[in-house]
């Protein structure tokens, strides 16, 4: 290990075998006990439509083994993650917030990482002396359904800088760069200075860069804040905030943009960059 790689120097095989060593941590599989009905109901209905695709489409043994191939190389590099926060979390999402009321969100992606730094409102993010990108404050207020302001509420934000590398899965950044927890006021108002990222491109020399070329699609996803948002008594809102005029809003790669997630920001004026407001409204928790 060298110490000068930058983040320009950032591997697809590296970031995703970090992202797939923060999923096997997350605690996420450790409760996961699939009842043996619904694992062969869905294991058939998931075969079946292969079955389907193969007789429809008289797939080919040569392409049989491309894919082969391939499903080894996704694991080699450590893309599976990646590749299930692409092109499949967007429907699990659909599906799994479709009651709530208040706040729409989105998928949380493979770059989340928890116990960032936690600070008060208002707050400035970790981030270095030089960071490049428009600088953004981002305020809002949480509210829950009936528009009550929620005490002890948080926002978790994490998002790409300006090159579209995220800390922890690119070389060279800071270890908490552009990652934080920011605590509300007793209001539920919050404000944080961050800067606006750039769009975000997947690793184009691992597995998921391969298909993608493979099938002629492209890599971008919409330059996005990702947040969670929180409260006592209230259900966990994962998002992430796009901006208005983003050229790749109506084609990301990952499917997770939603009309109600897009920001407009205005200049702030003698060059302090911009700022948006944007209020959360958070379910209650089930009884
Ligand atoms: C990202 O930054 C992201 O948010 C998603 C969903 C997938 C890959 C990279
Ligand atoms: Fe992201």
């Amino acid at each position: 290990m060298t110490n000068n790689l930058t983040e320009f120097d950032a591997k697809a095989a590296e970031s995703g075998s970090a992202a797939t060593e923060r999923f096997r941590e997350s605690g996420k599989t450790a409760t996961v006990e699939v009842p043996k009905e619904r694992v062969s109901l869905l294991a058939n209905e998931v075969l079946g439509a292969v079955y389907d695709a193969i007789r429809k489409h008289k797939v080919t043994y040569d392409e049989f083994n491309a894919l082969k191939a391939w499903l080894i190389n996704v694991g080699e590099d450590g893309e599976w993650p990646l590749f299930m926060d692409v092109w499949v979390e967007h429907v699990v999402e659909e599906v799994s917030t479709e009651d709530r009321e208040g706040n729409k969100g989105t998928i949380e992606g493979p770059y989340y990482i928890p116990g960032a730094p936690e600070f008060d409102t208002p707050a400035t993010l970790p981030m270095r002396e030089d960071e490049g990108g428009t600088p953004l404050l981002f305020q809002g207020q949480i509210r829950g359904v009936d528009g009550t302001p929620l005490a002890g509420a948080k926002v978790e934000i994490w998002h790409a800088d300006d090159n579209g590398f995220y800390s922890q899965f690119a070389p060279g950044l800071p270890e908490w760069n552009l990652r934080g927890t920011v605590a509300a006021d007793a209001e539920g108002n919050f404000a944080l200075n961050t800067v606006q990222p750039a769009p975000y491109q997947i690793p184009t020399d691992g597995a998921c860069g391969k298909l993608i070329a493979a099938a002629g699609w492209h890599a971008w996803r919409p330059a996005h804040l990702h947040l969670k948002v929180s409260a006592p008594g209230h259900q966990l809102l994962t998002a992430q905030l796009y901006f208005d005029g983003d050229q790749h809003l109506s084609d990301d790669i990952a499917s997770a943009v939603k009309p109600e997630l897009v920001l407009s920001p205005t200049e702030r004026g003698n060059g302090a960059g911009n700022e948006v407001t944007y209020d959360f409204v958070l379910d209650a928790v089930r009884a």
